[in-house]
Protein backbone atom coordinates (compact mmCIF):
# COMPACT_ATOMS: atom_id res chain seq x y z
CA UNK A 1 0.00 0.00 0.00
CA UNK A 2 1.07 3.71 -0.75
CA UNK A 3 2.24 5.46 2.54
CA UNK A 4 0.13 7.32 4.17
CA UNK A 5 -0.75 11.01 3.23
CA UNK A 6 0.13 14.38 4.60
CA UNK A 7 -2.29 16.93 5.89
CA UNK A 8 -2.34 20.67 4.23
CA UNK A 9 -2.73 22.84 7.65
CA UNK A 10 -3.11 26.68 6.85
CA UNK A 11 -2.59 29.36 9.74
CA UNK A 12 -4.55 31.71 8.46
CA UNK A 13 -5.18 35.70 10.73
CA UNK A 14 -4.86 39.40 10.94
CA UNK A 15 -1.33 41.31 10.86
CA UNK A 16 0.37 40.33 14.16
CA UNK A 17 -1.87 37.65 15.20
CA UNK A 18 1.14 35.37 15.40
CA UNK A 19 0.91 33.12 12.12
CA UNK A 20 4.39 33.25 11.29
CA UNK A 21 5.34 32.47 14.84
CA UNK A 22 3.23 29.78 15.36
CA UNK A 23 4.37 27.86 11.88
CA UNK A 24 7.38 27.87 13.11
CA UNK A 25 6.33 26.41 16.80
CA UNK A 26 4.25 23.78 14.86
CA UNK A 27 6.91 22.33 12.13
CA UNK A 28 9.66 22.33 14.66
CA UNK A 29 7.41 20.35 17.20
CA UNK A 30 6.26 18.11 14.40
CA UNK A 31 9.76 17.57 13.09
CA UNK A 32 10.63 16.64 16.39
CA UNK A 33 8.45 14.11 17.06
CA UNK A 34 9.88 12.34 14.24
CA UNK A 35 6.59 13.38 11.76
CA UNK A 36 7.56 14.77 8.55
CA UNK A 37 6.47 18.14 7.88
CA UNK A 38 7.52 21.57 5.75
CA UNK A 39 6.90 24.79 6.32
CA UNK A 40 5.43 27.07 3.14
CA UNK A 41 4.61 30.57 3.50
CA UNK A 42 1.68 32.70 0.36
CA UNK A 43 2.97 34.80 -1.51
CA UNK A 44 5.87 33.13 -1.73
CA UNK A 45 8.15 35.92 -2.91
CA UNK A 46 10.78 33.49 -4.55
CA UNK A 47 9.34 33.22 -7.67
CA UNK A 48 8.96 35.19 -10.95
CA UNK A 49 5.45 35.89 -10.45
CA UNK A 50 6.14 36.57 -6.21
CA UNK A 51 8.74 38.98 -6.98
CA UNK A 52 6.23 40.69 -8.78
CA UNK A 53 4.03 40.54 -5.95
CA UNK A 54 6.70 41.33 -3.38
CA UNK A 55 7.43 44.51 -5.35
CA UNK A 56 3.24 45.88 -5.13
CA UNK A 57 3.34 44.77 -1.79
CA UNK A 58 6.26 47.16 -1.10
CA UNK A 59 4.68 49.76 -3.13
CA UNK A 60 7.68 49.70 -5.75
CA UNK A 61 4.86 49.76 -8.19
CA UNK A 62 1.62 49.66 -8.76
CA UNK A 63 -1.22 46.87 -10.54
CA UNK A 64 -4.11 46.65 -11.03
CA UNK A 65 -6.75 45.11 -8.61
CA UNK A 66 -7.73 42.33 -10.69
CA UNK A 67 -4.59 41.88 -11.80
CA UNK A 68 -3.11 41.66 -8.55
CA UNK A 69 -5.56 39.16 -7.04
CA UNK A 70 -4.90 36.73 -10.13
CA UNK A 71 -0.78 37.12 -9.94
CA UNK A 72 -1.88 35.84 -6.10
CA UNK A 73 -3.40 32.81 -6.89
CA UNK A 74 -1.62 32.17 -9.78
CA UNK A 75 1.86 32.07 -7.11
CA UNK A 76 -0.39 29.52 -5.43
CA UNK A 77 -1.31 27.27 -8.58
CA UNK A 78 2.33 27.28 -9.53
CA UNK A 79 3.09 25.77 -5.74
CA UNK A 80 0.16 22.71 -6.54
CA UNK A 81 2.40 20.08 -8.03
CA UNK A 82 4.89 20.41 -5.61
CA UNK A 83 2.47 20.73 -2.87
CA UNK A 84 0.47 17.17 -4.10
CA UNK A 85 4.09 15.33 -4.61
CA UNK A 86 5.17 16.53 -1.27
CA UNK A 87 1.75 15.43 0.58
CA UNK A 88 1.66 12.26 -1.08
CA UNK A 89 4.93 11.22 0.01
CA UNK A 90 3.58 11.44 3.20
CA UNK A 91 4.75 15.00 4.67
CA UNK A 92 2.53 17.52 6.48
CA UNK A 93 2.67 21.10 4.76
CA UNK A 94 2.40 23.76 7.25
CA UNK A 95 1.05 26.68 5.20
CA UNK A 96 1.24 30.50 6.47
CA UNK A 97 -1.36 32.23 4.46
CA UNK A 98 -3.36 30.49 1.67
CA UNK A 99 -6.46 31.06 -0.51
CA UNK A 100 -8.45 32.61 2.26
CA UNK A 101 -6.07 35.19 2.39
CA UNK A 102 -6.32 36.25 -1.00
CA UNK A 103 -10.43 36.18 -0.62
CA UNK A 104 -10.47 38.44 2.51
CA UNK A 105 -7.59 40.99 1.21
CA UNK A 106 -9.29 41.34 -2.58
CA UNK A 107 -12.73 41.18 -0.86
CA UNK A 108 -12.07 44.24 1.52
CA UNK A 109 -11.30 46.48 -1.78
CA UNK A 110 -14.43 48.81 -3.26
CA UNK A 111 -16.66 46.78 -5.95
CA UNK A 112 -14.87 43.15 -5.31
CA UNK A 113 -17.92 40.46 -4.58
CA UNK A 114 -16.67 36.71 -2.79
CA UNK A 115 -17.44 34.77 -5.91
CA UNK A 116 -15.14 36.83 -7.99
CA UNK A 117 -12.66 36.52 -5.36
CA UNK A 118 -12.84 32.82 -5.04
CA UNK A 119 -13.22 31.76 -8.75
CA UNK A 120 -9.39 31.64 -10.03
CA UNK A 121 -8.52 29.45 -6.09
CA UNK A 122 -11.06 26.97 -6.87
CA UNK A 123 -9.64 23.77 -7.30
CA UNK A 124 -6.53 23.92 -5.46
CA UNK A 125 -5.86 21.14 -2.94
CA UNK A 126 -8.04 21.72 -0.33
CA UNK A 127 -6.69 22.11 3.35
CA UNK A 128 -7.46 19.07 5.72
CA UNK A 129 -7.46 21.97 8.87
CA UNK A 130 -7.38 26.05 8.30
CA UNK A 131 -6.87 27.40 12.14
CA UNK A 132 -7.84 31.60 12.14
CA UNK A 133 -5.90 33.14 14.81
CA UNK A 134 -8.34 35.67 16.15
CA UNK A 135 -7.02 38.65 17.51
CA UNK A 136 -8.46 42.11 18.67
CA UNK A 137 -6.73 45.08 16.84
CA UNK A 138 -6.31 46.66 20.42
CA UNK A 139 -4.27 43.29 21.36
CA UNK A 140 -2.59 43.43 18.07
CA UNK A 141 -1.70 46.93 18.41
CA UNK A 142 0.34 45.67 21.98
CA UNK A 143 2.68 43.71 19.70
CA UNK A 144 3.91 46.59 17.47
CA UNK A 145 2.89 48.79 15.04
CA UNK A 146 2.53 48.39 11.56
CA UNK A 147 4.96 48.27 8.82
CA UNK A 148 5.53 50.11 5.46
CA UNK A 149 3.92 47.56 3.33
CA UNK A 150 0.61 48.16 1.54
CA UNK A 151 -2.02 46.78 3.63
CA UNK A 152 -0.70 47.84 6.74
CA UNK A 153 -3.63 50.37 7.84
CA UNK A 154 -5.95 49.62 10.01
CA UNK A 155 -9.06 50.66 8.64
CA UNK A 156 -8.33 48.22 5.59
CA UNK A 157 -7.29 45.32 7.91
CA UNK A 158 -10.85 46.06 9.79
CA UNK A 159 -12.34 45.01 6.45
CA UNK A 160 -10.52 42.12 6.14
CA UNK A 161 -11.48 40.74 9.05
CA UNK A 162 -15.27 41.11 8.41
CA UNK A 163 -14.31 39.23 4.74
CA UNK A 164 -12.59 36.69 7.09
CA UNK A 165 -15.49 36.31 9.20
CA UNK A 166 -18.10 35.76 6.14
CA UNK A 167 -15.76 33.06 4.92
CA UNK A 168 -15.72 31.23 8.22
CA UNK A 169 -18.75 30.63 7.38
CA UNK A 170 -18.34 27.98 4.82
CA UNK A 171 -18.98 24.92 6.67
CA UNK A 172 -17.51 22.72 3.81
CA UNK A 173 -13.83 23.78 4.86
CA UNK A 174 -12.26 22.61 8.55
CA UNK A 175 -12.03 26.12 10.21
CA UNK A 176 -10.62 25.91 13.26
CA UNK A 177 -10.89 29.62 15.75
CA UNK A 178 -7.44 30.23 17.82
CA UNK A 179 -7.94 32.83 20.82
CA UNK A 180 -4.54 34.37 19.63
CA UNK A 181 -4.44 36.73 22.45
CA UNK A 182 -3.28 33.51 25.09
CA UNK A 183 0.76 33.11 25.46
CA UNK A 184 2.83 31.97 22.49
CA UNK A 185 2.80 28.65 24.30
CA UNK A 186 -0.55 28.51 25.10
CA UNK A 187 -1.60 29.20 21.35
CA UNK A 188 0.82 26.59 20.60
CA UNK A 189 -0.96 23.92 22.24
CA UNK A 190 -4.13 25.02 20.89
CA UNK A 191 -2.67 24.39 17.31
CA UNK A 192 -0.86 20.89 18.20
CA UNK A 193 -3.95 19.99 19.31
CA UNK A 194 -5.98 20.17 16.40
CA UNK A 195 -2.95 19.30 13.82
CA UNK A 196 -2.84 15.97 15.34
CA UNK A 197 -6.28 14.98 14.53
CA UNK A 198 -6.51 16.56 11.49
CA UNK A 199 -3.10 14.27 10.72
CA UNK A 200 -4.88 11.25 11.52
CA UNK A 201 -8.39 12.00 9.72
CA UNK A 202 -6.16 12.90 6.47
CA UNK A 203 -4.37 9.62 6.45
CA UNK A 204 -7.43 8.11 5.84
CA UNK A 205 -9.03 10.70 3.19
CA UNK A 206 -8.07 11.74 -0.13
CA UNK A 207 -7.05 15.11 -0.91
CA UNK A 208 -10.13 17.69 -1.99
CA UNK A 209 -10.38 20.22 -4.21
CA UNK A 210 -11.18 23.74 -2.20
CA UNK A 211 -14.42 25.18 -3.64
CA UNK A 212 -15.91 22.60 -5.62
P1 LIG B 1 1.93 37.43 11.96
O1 LIG B 1 2.76 36.44 11.16
O2 LIG B 1 0.54 36.93 12.19
O3 LIG B 1 1.93 38.82 11.40
P2 LIG B 1 4.04 37.21 13.96
O4 LIG B 1 4.20 35.76 14.26
O5 LIG B 1 5.04 37.83 13.03
O6 LIG B 1 2.56 37.52 13.42
O7 LIG B 1 4.01 37.97 15.35
C1 LIG B 1 3.87 39.40 15.41
C2 LIG B 1 4.56 39.91 16.69
O8 LIG B 1 3.85 39.47 17.83
C3 LIG B 1 6.00 39.40 16.85
O9 LIG B 1 6.76 40.41 17.47
C4 LIG B 1 5.84 38.20 17.78
O10 LIG B 1 6.99 37.95 18.53
C5 LIG B 1 4.68 38.66 18.66
N1 LIG B 1 3.84 37.54 19.13
C6 LIG B 1 3.47 36.43 18.46
N2 LIG B 1 2.67 35.65 19.19
C7 LIG B 1 2.49 36.28 20.38
C8 LIG B 1 1.75 35.97 21.59
N3 LIG B 1 1.01 34.87 21.69
N4 LIG B 1 1.80 36.85 22.59
C9 LIG B 1 2.53 37.99 22.49
N5 LIG B 1 3.27 38.35 21.39
C10 LIG B 1 3.24 37.50 20.35
P1 LIG C 1 2.96 38.68 4.59
O1 LIG C 1 3.98 38.19 3.60
O2 LIG C 1 3.54 39.56 5.65
O3 LIG C 1 2.09 37.57 5.13
O4 LIG C 1 2.02 39.70 3.81
N1 LIG C 1 -2.23 38.75 0.60
C1 LIG C 1 -1.76 37.50 0.83
C2 LIG C 1 -3.14 39.02 -0.44
O5 LIG C 1 -3.56 40.16 -0.64
N2 LIG C 1 -3.56 37.97 -1.23
C3 LIG C 1 -3.11 36.69 -1.04
O6 LIG C 1 -3.51 35.78 -1.78
C4 LIG C 1 -2.18 36.44 0.04
C5 LIG C 1 -1.66 35.05 0.27
C6 LIG C 1 -1.85 39.65 2.89
C7 LIG C 1 1.44 39.44 2.62
C8 LIG C 1 0.34 40.43 2.35
O7 LIG C 1 -0.36 40.01 1.16
C9 LIG C 1 -1.75 39.85 1.42
C10 LIG C 1 -0.70 40.47 3.45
Amino acid sequence: MACKRGALIVLEGVDRAGKTTQCNKLFEALQQSGRPAEMMRFPDRTTTIGKLISAYLENKSDLEDHTVHLLFSANRWEMVPLMKKKLEQGTTLVVDRYAFSGVAFTGAKPGFCLDWCKSPDVGLPKPDLVMFLQLSPSEAALRGQFGEERYEKSDFQRAVQNKFQQLMKDRSVNWQVIDASQSVEDVHKDIMNHSLKAMTCAQNQALAELWK
